[in-house]
């Protein structure tokens, strides 16, 4: 496995783990960390070891979005192309996120603001410490909620609670997040990766490729129309119902005994 300085990438009992890990400025990425990112999402992708993906951050942050930094910022400077950067770097992550076919959990530690709260968005399930705290910063530095935010969060949270989190950049608390729908779980702290960790397990013993289809078919309903989507749905049955895993789960149901699925 490629060593890494800005992040930790592991993959053990068919699941990769994924830490953010620059502590001292609460995870917030350098171009430096997204390059990593890129060649551990790469292995998640293509490594058919990898059966479920596990996003979270080292020490008391999730991540604060882009390290401020990492460039010369000045107000009298001359213009800068952010277009660039999301370009090159956040939405390739956050795409690689949500079209990866396989499962992705994410252990929001502590604060996720900025693009760090854009990325939790995008992942599938997401758990987050009691402590933690969701911020749409980019109102603060005359920013919009990018990686996939303007997306994301109205659809999480329907317009009205959207637009307030963006707008004013409050601190919108885990167990909130949770009572409103935009996070699966908020957990104690001291259980937030035992747990996660259970759930990706578990996940990666699962039909995966009949996850996939579910995630994909999901994440497209929102721009599919209805006779559309349910013919893509016959589409993936098709696939699906010439897979190993529909026939194992089946033959395990009549046989009374757990299945054993190989994710194909
Ligand atoms: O390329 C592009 O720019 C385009 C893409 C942009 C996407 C974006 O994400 S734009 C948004 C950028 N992020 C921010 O504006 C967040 C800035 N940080 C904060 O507002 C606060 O730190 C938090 C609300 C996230 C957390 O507050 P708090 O009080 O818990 O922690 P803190 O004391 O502010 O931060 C702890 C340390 O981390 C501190 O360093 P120090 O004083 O201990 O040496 C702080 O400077 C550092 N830190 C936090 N966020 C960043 C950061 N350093 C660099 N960049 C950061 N984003």
């Amino acid at each position: 496995m490629t060593a890494f300085a800005n992040i930790m990438y592991t993959v053990e009992d068919g699941v990769a783990v994924l830490t953010l890990n620059r502590p001292e400025t609460l995870n917030s990425f350098t171009v430096a960390m997204h390059e990593e990112v890129r060649v551990a999402m790469n292995d998640a992708r293509t490594n058919p070891e990898v059966r479920c993906l596990l996003i979270t951050g080292a020490g008391r942050g999730f991540c604060a979005g882009q390290d401020l930094n990492d460039r010369t910022v000045q107000s009298d400077a001359g213009p800068l192309d952010l277009g660039e950067s999301v370009e090159k770097y956040y939405n390739p992550f956050v795409r690689s996120i949500m079209t990866l076919d396989k499962p992705v959990l994410c252990a929001v530690n502590g604060v996720a603001a900025g693009a760090g709260a854009s990325i939790a968005l995008a992942c599938d399930i997401v758990l987050a410490a009691r402590s933690a705290k969701f911020v749409q910063v980019f109102c603060k530095i005359g920013l919009i909620p990018d990686s996939g935010g303007t997306w994301n969060l109205p659809r999480a949270l329907g317009l009205p609670r959207a637009k307030g989190l963006a707008l004013l950049g409050d601190k919108l608390p885990a167990e909130q997040a949770e009572n409103w729908g935009m996070i699966w779980r908020c957990v104690d702290d001291d259980a937030l990766m035992s747990e996660t960790m259970e759930l990706a397990r578990y996940l990666a013993t699962q039909p995966t490729r009949g996850l996939a289809e579910t995630k994909r078919l999901l994440n497209e309903s929102f721009s599919t129309p209805m006779h559309q989507q349910m013919e893509n749905e016959k589409y993936a049955m098709r696939r699906l119902g010439q897979s190993h895993d529909y026939r194992e789960g089946v033959a395990a149901f009549l046989d009374k005994r757990p299945p054993v699925f190989r994710g194909d």
